[in-house]
């Protein structure tokens, strides 16, 4: 009686997804933060802007890897044979969820852009005091370096430790290091809109992997290299 949950494909589905996966990884993210943050300013990570960006663009040989009918994309499939070969022991319904919380085009796979944050989130839940112990939790020790810097920086953020950034804190975050510099409200400002993407007034540890591959610039060599391809 009443009981609106069924099978349907509601538009909400994608939704409630999103939101189960969002509870996952906010708790993660309170584990790790009560960790502390190894980063102590905004401009330091910033300055590591580079080295994330070349230890993400060597993903894409492991993309390409999983990629099998080399269609630019990582389909269900194959993400499946991907999550096998890392060993990365997720069960199908949050695997599911993964992707459909990923897969911000719909239905089109997983572009490069969007298979790093998956593979970022997967870090990111997959921590366990076992798995701690071991030196590598997916057999990619410089990548989940970098991923470890991008939930460092996240946990910087994120002064009150509640699992999102907000507006507030991302100028505290700021300030902190360009104090004086009138500007430097402006810049937190855009930076946070950039992150928002559903434009909440919150930006949780999804929304800031795919700020981070668009400033970084990953989101763009795709684009390009499909244009190049047309020509
Ligand atoms: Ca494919
Ligand atoms: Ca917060
Ligand atoms: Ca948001």
């Amino acid at each position: 009686m009443g009981n609106i949950v069924g099978k349907s494909d509601s538009p909400k589905k994608g939704w409630i997804v999103e939101t189960k996966l969002e509870a996952k990884m906010v708790e993660a993210m309170k584990k790790r933060a009560s960790g502390g943050s190894a980063i102590k300013s905004f401009n330091s990570i910033i300055l590591k802007f580079p080295k994330i960006d070349e230890s993400l663009r060597n993903c894409k040989v492991i993309f390409e890897q999983f990629d099998e009918d080399s269609n630019g994309a990582i389909d269900h499939a194959e993400l499946k044979k991907c999550f096998n070969k890392l060993e990365i022991s997720f069960t199908e319904e949050e695997i599911n969820d993964l992707f459909v919380a990923c897969d911000i085009n719909e239905n089109m796979g997983m572009k490069f852009n969007e298979f790093i944050v998956l593979l970022c989130l997967v870090y990111l839940l997959k921590e366990d005091p076992i798995a701690l112990h071991a030196k590598s939790h997916m057999g990619m020790p410089n990548l989940e370096a970098t991923f470890e810097t991008l939930v460092d920086a996240f946990v910087f953020l994120d002064k009150n430790k509640d699992g999102y950034v907000s507006k507030s804190e991302m100028v505290q975050a700021i300030n902190e290091t360009t104090s004086g510099e009138c500007s430097s409200g402006q810049i937190a400002m855009k930076r946070f809109e950039e992150m928002d993407w559903d434009k909440n007034g919150m930006v949780n540890f999804k929304e800031f992997l795919f700020a981070f591959t668009r400033w970084v610039g990953i989101g763009d060599i795709e684009d390009e290299e499909e244009g190049e391809a047309n020509v």
